[in-house]
C-alpha cells in the first residue's frame, strides 16, 4: 500500500513579487522553493504551514489562502508526497535567513525557474494568476519528470 507523507510549500505575495528562499540543507538543498516541511502529529495542515513559515523565514503569516495541492512520486520509492501549496498576502515580519532558507523577493517575471524544481515551472503560471489547482508528477532522481498532470479546480 502506497504511503503518504503530507507537506506544506508557502509563498508570500506581494503585488507584483513573490518571496523564494534558497534550502540551504535537506530536501532540495540548492534550491529556490517556497517555506514548508512535514505536518506534525496533532497539528492542523494550515498550522504546520504556518509554523515551518516561520521557522524557516520567521515571518508570521495571518492568513493563508489553498492555492494547490500536488502528489509527488519517485520512482522506487513507495512514499507518495502530498504537498499542499499556500500563499499569503497578509502577513507580520520581514523575511529573515535562517539555518534552512535564505530568502529573497523575485518580481513575478523574475521567477528563476532554472534553480528550482522542474515541476515549478509547470504550476506557477497558475498560481500567479489566481488559480487553484491540482497536479501530479512522477520524478526520476531529483531533475526528470517522467508523468505528469494539471488540472485547474474551478469553484462550485
Ligand atoms: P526536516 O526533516 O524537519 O528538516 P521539513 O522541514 O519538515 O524537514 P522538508 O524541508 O524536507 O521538510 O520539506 C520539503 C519541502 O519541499 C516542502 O515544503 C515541500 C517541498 N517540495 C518537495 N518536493 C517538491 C517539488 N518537487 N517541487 C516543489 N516543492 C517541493 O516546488
Ligand atoms: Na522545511
Ligand atoms: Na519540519
Amino acid at each position: 500500500m502506497a504511503m503518504k507523507k503530507v507537506l506544506t510549500l508557502v509563498f508570500v505575495r506581494e503585488p507584483g513579487r513573490i518571496l523564494l528562499g534558497m534550502k540551504k540543507r535537506g530536501f532540495g538543498q540548492g534550491r529556490w522553493n517556497g517555506f514548508g516541511g512535514k505536518v506534525e502529529k496533532g497539528e492542523s495542515i494550515t498550522d504546520g504551514a504556518k509554523r515551518e513559515l516561520l521557522e524557516e523565514c520567521g515571518v508570521t503569516a495571518k492568513s493563508l489562502n489553498e492555492v494547490g495541492l500536488i502528489n509527488f512520486e519517485f520512482v522506487g520509492d513507495p512514499v507518495i508526497l502530498e504537498v499542499h501549496v499556500f500563499d499569503t498576502w497578509d502577513y507580520m515580519n520581514s523575511p529573515v535567513e535562517t539555518e534552512e532558507m535564505r530568502p529573497q523577493w523575485y518580481g513575478e517575471k523574475e521567477v528563476p525557474f532554472g534553480e528550482m524544481w522542474p515541476d515549478d515551472e509547470y504550476w506557477f503560471p497558475h498560481m500567479l494568476n489566481g488559480k487553484k489547482f491540482e497536479a501530479y508528477y512522477k520524478f526520476e532522481g531529483m531533475d526528470k519528470i517522467l508523468d505528469s498532470w494539471i488540472k485547474e479546480k474551478t469553484e462550485q
